[in-house]
């Protein structure tokens, strides 16, 4: 289903769409970036999760087409964001780890730059693993590479699955998504803190910027900025949605 969705070449046709989630400043609720995520309602099977249609598109080599549809949507976008936040932001834009041994990624995202006149410096590729990265060497000459261009490199769910330190010592990123096991200071708070706390340490030692992911309440935003984390992103600042229904969120008072 999923093969002949995408088939067409136009995936917006095939019910696929970008939603789009805030990352805020803690320090003031500023929005400083949106995550562009793909949404599909297949007109055959209805709403499909994202988990669902990620995973089976990464098993069967669809994965790309899907990304460089979120790419291209996103980089359009990028003008009407900025209107809507009353300057430029950061667009994230997730990146099948995959892609980063295979050829064509690069022309992916410098062509979809080009065609939407976004600056490099704007866009944020987030590299998402589900598999171990097979060949390291080849995905840090990519990711060399494409912050060549000016694009900046983050690292996803960070400190979950395969996604761990010695990411950090092959691969050259800007910033590190803290995943939400790692900020869920309502569950075990002292050693959430220590968590957050020692990543924070590393990442400031490497000059890589820290966004702490999942954060649904209150008491997990003060948290994170308590320990001195700069960003967050979650359900408590805003859910993803069509580009119409983003706003400023509010930070919660203390
Ligand atoms: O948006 P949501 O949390 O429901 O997404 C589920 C998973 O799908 C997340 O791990 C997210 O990174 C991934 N995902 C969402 N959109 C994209 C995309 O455009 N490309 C890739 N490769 N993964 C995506
Ligand atoms: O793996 P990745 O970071 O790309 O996944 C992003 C997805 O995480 C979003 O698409 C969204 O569906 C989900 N998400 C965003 N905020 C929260 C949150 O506060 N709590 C939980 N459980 N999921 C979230
Ligand atoms: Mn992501
Ligand atoms: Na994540």
């Amino acid at each position: 289903l999923l093969a002949e969705a995408l088939a067409v070449g136009r995936p917006a046709a095939a019910g696929f769409e970008v939603f789009y989630q805030p990352i805020v400043r803690f320090s003031d609720g500023a929005t400083v970036a949106v995550e562009a995520l793909a949404r599909w309602t297949s007109p055959v099977a209805g709403t499909v999760h994202p988990d669902v249609f990620v995973s089976v598109a990464e098993r069967t080599g669809l994965v790309a087409a899907i990304d460089d549809f979120v790419l291209g949507q996103a980089c359009t976008d990028a003008t009407t964001l900025a209107a809507i936040y009353g300057r430029p932001i950061d667009v994230h834009v997730n990146v099948s780890a995959a892609r980063l041994g295979q050829a064509g990624l690069e022309e992916s995202v410098v062509g979809a730059l080009a065609r939407s006149g976004m600056p490099a410096s704007r866009l944020v590729l987030e590299i998402t693993e589900t598999r171990r990265i097979q060949d390291i060497t080849i995905a840090a000459t990519v990711v060399s590479r494409l912050r060549a261009h000016g694009v900046r490199i983050a690292l996803d769910d960070f400190g979950s699955g395969y996604n761990a330190l010695a990411q950090l010592h092959s691969l050259p990123v800007d910033i590190v998504k803290l995943d939400s096991t790692l900020t869920d200071v309502d569950i075990a708070p002292d050693r959430a803190e220590a968590l957050c706390r020692s990543v924070l340490a590393i990442c400031t030692d490497l000059n890589i910027v820290v966004v702490a992911e999942g954060i649904e309440t209150p008491s997990r935003a003060h948290a994170l900025a308590r320990v001195g984390c700069p960003l967050g992103q979650g359900y408590l600042f805003g859910q993803p949605g069509p580009l119409h229904r983003l706003q400023q969120p509010t930070l919660p008072s203390q």
